[in-house]
C-alpha cells in the first residue's frame, strides 16, 4: 500500500512539474506582444488559481492509458512528455468548464477555495466578478497555444484539435441541457432517468473520461475507429456514473473533503437525486419536494434533505453504485478487443467509492 502511495505521489509530483512549463509558454504570447505587466501577473494568478490543485486524476489518466495501451514497450521520454502536456491541457478544459459552470450554478466554493469569480482581484478589495467570463475564454484559448506549440509537427496534431472542439461542444450542449432543463420551479416533468442520462454523458463524461482515453490513443498512434467507439462505449456509461457521484456527494459529501458546498437543490437541477426521490417516494413525498425543491432557503432545502432520508436514498445509492460497478466490469471484459482492459479498469479503480 506504503509503495502505491509514494509511486502516486512521484507521478503526481511528476506531472506538477509540467505546469510552470506551460506557464511560462502562455507568459512568453504575452511578453512577445508586448503585454503590461499587470496583465501577465493577471494571468499567472488565474491560472494557477483554476487550473493548479485539483485531484488531476483526468490530467494523470492521459499517461496512465498511454502506459496501458503500450502494455509491453517502454514509453520514451518524448511520449510521456506528450502525455502530460495533454493531460495539462485536459485540466486547463476543466478549468474553463468549472470557472463558468460556478458563476452558472452560482456556487460559493470550488476546491476548498471560494470560486474565481467571487475571490477578491490581485492588489484590490474588488473581486473579479464578470472578468471571470473572460478567464474562461482565456484558459480555452491556452489549450490551443500549447497544443500548437509542442504538437504542430506530429501527424496527429489536426485530430487533437478536432477531438478538444469536438468535447467543448459535447459539454457545452450538456450545460445546456442542465440549465434548460428546469424551466418552472415545482414542474418534475422533466426530471427522469432518461434525460438526466443524456445530461450527465455530455456535460460530464466526454471530457472526463473519453477524452483523456481518446488522447492516449492519439498518441499510441491508434488509428482503426472501432478501437475509438469500442472505448466510447465503455467510458460513457463510466462518466454517467461518475456523474451520479458527483450529486450523490452534492447532497452528502462533506464540503471539507470534496472542497465545494451543494447548490443542485436550491438551483432546481436535475440531479440523478431528485429523478431517484421521486421514483422511490410516495405521491405525498412528491408533492412536499414540489413545494420546497429548488428554493434557496436554508429550511426548505433541510425540508427536501429529510425527505431524502426518509426515502433512503443512501441505500438507493449504494445498490446504483454496486449495480453500476459491476456491470462496468462485466461490459469491460466482454466488449474489449482493440484497447487492452487494463486502460478502463484502471479509471474505474480509480473512482469507485470516491468521497471526493
Ligand atoms: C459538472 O456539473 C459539469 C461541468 C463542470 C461542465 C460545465 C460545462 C460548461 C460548458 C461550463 P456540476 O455543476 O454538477 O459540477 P460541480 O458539482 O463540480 O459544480
Ligand atoms: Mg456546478
Ligand atoms: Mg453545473
Ligand atoms: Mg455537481
Amino acid at each position: 500500500m506504503d509503495y502505491f502511495l509514494k509511486n502516486k505521489n512521484k507521478e503526481l509530483d511528476e506531472f506538477s512539474k509540467i505546469f510552470p512549463i506551460l506557464m511560462n509558454d502562455i507568459i512568453y504570447e504575452l511578453e512577445i506582444q508586448s503585454f503590461p505587466k499587470e496583465s501577465i501577473q493577471w494571468i499567472e494568478t488565474m491560472l494557477k488559481a483554476n487550473a493548479f490543485g485539483g485531484k488531476m486524476n483526468r490530467g494523470i489518466s492521459v499517461l496512465h492509458s498511454l502506459e496501458l495501451l503500450k502494455e509491453n514497450c517502454k514509453l520514451t521520454s518524448n511520449e510521456i512528455f506528450h502525455a502530460q502536456i495533454l493531460g495539462w491541457c485536459i485540466e486547463l478544459f476543466q478549468a474553463f468548464f468549472l470557472v463558468a459552470d460556478d458563476i452558472m450554478d452560482q456556487s460559493i466554493t470550488r476546491r476548498g477555495q471560494p470560486c474565481w469569480y467571487r475571490q477578491k482581484k490581485p492588489n484590490s478589495q474588488d473581486f473579479v466578478g464578470s472578468i471571470a467570463i473572460n478567464d474562461a475564454f482565456l484558459i480555452e484559448s491556452c489549450i490551443y497555444i500549447i497544443i500548437e506549440k509542442y504538437f504542430i509537427n506530429e501527424s496527429y496534431y489536426s485530430k487533437i484539435l478536432n477531438l478538444f472542439h469536438k468535447t467543448s461542444f459535447q459539454t457545452q450542449l450538456g450545460q445546456l441541457l442542465d440549465l434548460i432543463n428546469q424551466p418552472n420551479r415545482g414542474d418534475f416533468s422533466l426530471f427522469n432517468l432518461k434525460r438526466y442520462n443524456q445530461i450527465a454523458q455530455y456535460k460530464t463524461a466526454y471530457y472526463s473520461f473519453y477524452l483523456p482515453v481518446a488522447l492516449a490513443m492519439l498518441i499510441a498512434k491508434i488509428n482503426y475507429e472501432q478501437a475509438f467507439s469500442t472505448a466510447k462505449d465503455i467510458l460513457l456509461p463510466m462518466g454517467e456514473f461518475f456523474q451520479v457521484q458527483d450529486d450523490f456527494l452534492d447532497c452528502y459529501g462533506s464540503p471539507a473533503v470534496i472542497g465545494k458546498i451543494g447548490r443542485d437543490i436550491e438551483e432546481n437541477k436535475c440531479s440523478w437525486m431528485i429523478c431517484q426521490a421521486i421514483l422511490n417516494g410516495t405521491p405525498e413525498q412528491t408533492e412536499k419536494l414540489k413545494k420546497h425543491y429548488g428554493i434557496d432557503n436554508p429550511s426548505d432545502v433541510e425540508i427536501v434533505k429529510k425527505i431524502y432520508d426518509e426515502i433512503n436514498l443512501k441505500k438507493v445509492f449504494k445498490e446504483y453504485e454496486d449495480k453500476s460497478y459491476n456491470l462496468l466490469i462485466e461490459k469491460i471484459k466482454s466488449i474489449c478487443i482493440h484497447v487492452p482492459q487494463g486502460v478502463f479498469l484502471k479509471l474505474l479503480s480509480k473512482i469507485y467509492k470516491r468521497d471526493l
